[in-house]
């Protein structure tokens, strides 16, 4: 199965950003990092293509998914098939 491609939508004040971070960094798990409050590139992606402004958002193959407590549980059931950092 081809490794997810993840692009993961966040600012670092975030509480539930932060509980995110938290499976990704214990895990090692590679992502793309879109910090929305870095420029307006990200920030003006999130909203044009969800119509939201809501972080945490994790991009999975280009389809976003909200709810940090979603995102952690699907980050944990799909360990085995995530690229991970060095
Ligand atoms: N239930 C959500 C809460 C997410 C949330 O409230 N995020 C805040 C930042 S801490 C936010 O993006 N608020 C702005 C908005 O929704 O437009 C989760 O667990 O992910």
């Amino acid at each position: 199965m081809k490794t997810p491609e993840l692009d993961f939508y966040y600012y670092d004040s975030c509480p539930y950003c932060q509980r995110v971070l938290g499976t990704i960094k214990k895990n090692n798990i590679k992502v793309n990092y879109k910090d929305i409050h870095e420029g307006t590139v990200n920030m003006q992606k999130l909203l044009q293509i969800t119509g939201r402004r809501t972080v945490p958002c994790m991009f999975i193959n280009g389809d976003p998914m909200f709810e940090s407590l979603d995102i952690m549980n699907w980050l944990e059931k799909n360990l085995d098939n995530l690229e991970k950092t060095a």
